[in-house]
């Protein structure tokens, strides 16, 4: 009888913190491949490892509603809290692989009119399965300034209308000497996040269900 009684308490309690959930919780994830397009390297730090044409992918992503920290309505700036609401965004090229860390504060910069912007920008924190970078960088712009209309994160992204720039960048900064590569993105694709929610319930259901029948 006790453990029946666990088993409901437990399965209530997961399920109204399911459904108590705040909204920042809702991700917006787009994956993104294109190829190497500039290399500004004079010193050539970098050794060659990159090339002209070379392919890369990654993927970006921000919560829907960070709060913006600039009041003007143009003007989003948003910042990446733990706590509070997340922004990513991670690269694959030339055999390395970075990613904002998490705990980091990466930021995401909205401006709506003349130009339209979008910037994804993690400063520092980043990690890397080899090369150091000190900043890794994501670049949306519209010159006709109707890609996005308002200072929200955008819900949705269709590539062709950010037809001046779309950017993935990095850095790499060695013994003050600077490297900057610049990938040219060619597919931007939103990538579906499963609702938690409903499957968790039911397999809890479920797991109730069959503790009590063993009774
Ligand atoms: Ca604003
Ligand atoms: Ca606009």
């Amino acid at each position: 009888m006790k453990t029946r009684l666990l088993v409901v308490l437990v399965v209530a309690a997961v399920g109204s913190a399911v459904a108590g959930a705040p909204a920042w919780a809702t991700p917006l994830d787009f994956s993104i491949s294109g190829e190497i397009s500039q290399i500004d390297d004079p010193d050539g730090i970098l050794g060659g490892q990159f090339t002209l044409g070379m392919p890369f992918t990654g993927s970006f992503g921000y919560d829907s509603d960070l709060e913006d920290l600039d009041s003007d309505p143009t003007l989003g700036r948003y910042l990446a809290n733990p706590a509070m609401g997340q922004i990513e965004l991670s690269m694959q090229v030339g055999g390395e692989s970075f990613r904002s860390n998490p705990q980091a504060r990466a930021n995401l910069v909205i401006r709506d009119l003349p130009t339209d912007l979008l910037v994804l920008n993690s400063p520092s924190s980043i990690i890397s399965t080899g090369l150091p970078i000190s900043q890794l960088e994501l670049l949306l712009r519209d010159s006709d300034g109707t890609a996005i209309s308002g200072d929200s994160p955008p819900t949705s992204l269709v590539l062709a209308d950010w037809d001046d720039r779309a950017l993935m960048s990095f850095a790499y900064l060695r013994r003050g000497r600077l490297a900057l590569v610049f990938g040219e993105i060619q597919s931007l694709t939103p990538v579906t996040v499963p609702e938690p929610s409903t499957g968790l319930l039911v397999a809890l259901g479920t797991l109730g269900c069959t503790l009590s029948r063993r009774r």
